[in-house]
């Protein structure tokens, strides 16, 4: 069993953008500048986007946090994107979901100025997306090809069973991974809450994305000798043994799972640390395409 190390993959990346940000530097180019957007003191969310702007930093990149109170007005959401839109310093920003429910995501989502939009997800990436032309790739099916390049796992011809259809991770990554491209080439099958006979397609797949948001769903019963599981489902359970006073749960069983696997994602420490990496690649390619 190889674990996809997330992590240090991560750090690499990481370290590979320092070198290019110090590169544009000193030819006297503009530093690439993500902003990001959160609403509401969401613990986890909070935790993502403070990993984000961190990043930023790391790598030499200028960030703007905009914490917005829990109950703004849509409309003054809306003219927060505007103003973001419409400045120039900014390369790239993110408006970290989910949002609450009085704030239409959809709406909020297609504010965004496409050519800034480094999570992807504005309807005219992800058309772009599928049709595999040059865009941003939302961050977490983004890291999740990175992760399986540089670990050289297979995908061609193989059958990759998805667990999800959300916009995020699910239905990007069947169509990323179905696709002509250098990770791709894969058979796809999605599944989901209506999906029947669903270890019947499981004990099928070669690869297997479990991005349903049910702690440990994927059991060792429903997988054959020899896959790789990537583990994107991450549950917080309150744990007063921990510091942080909650443990991390991925959607995979991991202890009796990994026996079975030639690659796995551990969670925390796989997917997470790769959508942070790839988010920062996207904002390094918008600075570059302003410049
Ligand atoms: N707009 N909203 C927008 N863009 C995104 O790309 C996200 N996502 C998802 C939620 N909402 C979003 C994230 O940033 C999930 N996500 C995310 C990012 C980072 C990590 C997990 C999810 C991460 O770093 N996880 C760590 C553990 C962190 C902890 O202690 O909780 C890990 O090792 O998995």
């Amino acid at each position: 069993m190889i674990l996809l190390d997330g992590k240090k993959t991560a750090t690499d990346i990481k370290e590979e953008i320092a070198i290019e940000v110090k590169k544009i530097k000193s030819k006297g180019y503009k530093t690439p500048h993500l902003a990001a957007v959160i609403v509401g003191n969401n613990g986890a969310s909070v935790t993502y986007v403070n990993a984000k702007v961190k990043a930023c930093e790391m790598v030499g990149f200028e960030s703007s946090l905009i914490r917005l109170s829990e109950n703004i007005s849509e409309e003054d959401l809306l003219n927060q994107i505007h103003i973001l839109n419409n400045d120039a310093t900014i390369d790239g920003f993110i408006v970290q979901l989910p949002l609450p429910n009085h704030i239409d995501e959809q709406k909020v989502i297609m504010a965004i100025d496409p050519d800034k939009d480094v999570d992807g997800f504005h309807p005219m990436n992800v058309g772009k997306m599928a049709l595999n032309l040059p865009t941003f790739i939302s961050a977490t099916p983004f890291g999740i090809l990175e992760l399986l390049e540089r670990y050289q796992v297979q995908t061609s011809g193989k059958h990759v069973v998805v667990l999800g259809r959300s916009h995020i991770v699910g239905s990007p990554m069947s169509i990323l991974l179905s696709q002509k491209r250098k990770v791709g080439d894969a058979t796809v099958t999605i599944c989901h809450s209506r999906t029947k006979n669903l270890k019947e397609i499981t004990l099928q797949a070669d690869i297997i994305i479990a991005a349903i948001g049910i702690p440990e769903f994927l059991k060792a019963d429903m997988i054959k000798e020899n896959v790789t599981v990537i583990d994107v489902g991450i549950t917080r359970l309150e744990d007063s043994t921990k510091k942080s006073g909650y443990r991390l749960l991925g959607d995979v069983a991991f202890d009796e799972v990994s026996k079975k696997c030639d690659f796995i994602t551990p969670v925390p420490g796989g997917v997470g640390p790769m959508t942070i990496a790839m988010l920062l690649k996207n904002t390094l390619l918008a600075c570059k395409r302003r410049s």
